[in-house]
């Protein structure tokens, strides 16, 4: 049977393709306006997937601009404002493939009307209430899709953000991410095999992904899908944290997937074998190199910076998530309990 979810899991290398377009045309006509801020703070917040978007942008605005820029759950400023002490020259950025969650708008209209925050906007629609109430909107179409989860939509968003971040930076696109749509088709040639055969092979009856920096927003991520997705109990924690209590959970078959990184490689290789030696199944994402200590290897191409390699891992994470749920007998257009678009 085919799904709607597998069609646009597959679909993104095209859709990266679109995205860089976008970057490169007219449309995108918002760096004079922006480009005031690339010293300011940038908050980034949104629900959900569109959370997950939200934490590794924020490292990735770190290490771009320079700048103090963290990630924040809509939620926390609907009911914590006090603790959101806005300082002067702060933008706000709201992510949300629907542009209607309601907390992102809620708290997005918050900071608007009470800080007079200036406010950024990433969606799929145009006359969304959260493009509606924004300064400025990226708006990409193609971001829509038919699957009640976030598939296509998770690394189009944060393509669009690192485009946004490397413009600010050096009103430039690196290379590196020109050729995403090419290094994503080559990723597409192998990883499917590689979900089938961790899962046809282990018996996954609970999953936790580790990774570290802006990876780190790719293993919860991974573990919102496989959640969503698969019903499967899964976790994520940056790579060193995991020893400190959680690891007390791990059982023979336990299936461990870290996301590796360049920079914290021997670090993370050490904490795999701590791993591997109390029973768990070691599976490791990552560029060549990165197989060290892994009972299955899912290769990534090589020299590409950890943090430019973000969005290769989504087809990855999100195929992983389809095999388990389609072994469990799941239809994975039809998550449990989930609807598109979450209003309270
Ligand atoms: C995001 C979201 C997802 C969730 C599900 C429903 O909404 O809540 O995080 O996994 O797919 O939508 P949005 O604000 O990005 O539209």
């Amino acid at each position: 049977m085919e799904y709607r979810t597998t069609n646009e899991i597959l679909q993104q290398p095209r859709e990266w393709e679109r995205t860089l377009q976008f970057f490169n045309s007219p449309e995108f006509n918002l760096l004079g306006s922006l480009e005031s801020f690339s010293s300011s703070r940038w908050i980034f917040i949104g629900c959900g997937t569109s959370y997950h978007i939200a934490l590794s942008a924020s490292f990735y605005f770190r290490q771009k601009l320079k700048v103090e820029s963290y990630a924040l759950p809509a939620s926390e400023i609907m009911l914590h404002p006090e603790t959101i002490l806005f300082k002067p020259d702060t933008i706000a950025v709201g992510i949300s493939r629907s542009g209607e969650t309601t907390e992102t708008v809620e708290a997005l209209s918050y900071l608007k009307e009470n800080f007079h925050v200036p406010i950024l906007s990433l969606t799929g629609y145009q006359n969304s209430a959260m493009a509606n109430l924004s300064d400025w909107s990226i708006v990409l179409p193609f971001v829509a899709e038919e699957s009640v989860v976030m598939t296509k939509s998770f690394s189009i968003l944060l393509l669009s953000l690192q485009l946004l971040a490397n413009l600010l930076a050096t009103q430039s696109i690196p290379d590196v991410l020109v050729q995403m749509p090419a290094q994503g088709q080559a990723i597409l040639a192998n990883c499917p095999r590689f979900a089938e055969e961790l899962v046809s092979k282990n018996d996954i009856r609970q999953i936790v992904f580790l990774a570290q920096g802006a990876l780190y927003g790719i293993a919860a991520e991974a573990m919102l899908k496989a959640q969503e997705m698969s019903l499967t109990p899964a976790y994520a924690y940056h790579t060193l944290e995991y020893r400190h209590g959680p690891k007390s959970l791990l059982e023979e078959g336990y299936v461990v997937v870290n996301l590796a990184s360049r920079t914290g490689r021997e670090l993370e290789a050490k904490v795999l074998q701590e791993l591997r030696d109390i029973g768990g199944k070691i599976v490791v994402v990552g560029e060549p190199g990165s197989e060290v200590n892994a009972d299955l290897h899912c290769q990534l191409p090589a020299n590409i910076p950890d943090e430019e390699r973000l969005i290769l891992y989504a087809p990855v994470i999100q195929l992983l998530a389809l095999n388990i749920a389609l072994h469990k007998g799941l239809n994975p257009d039809n998550p449990r309990h989930l609807t598109q678009v979450v209003r309270l």
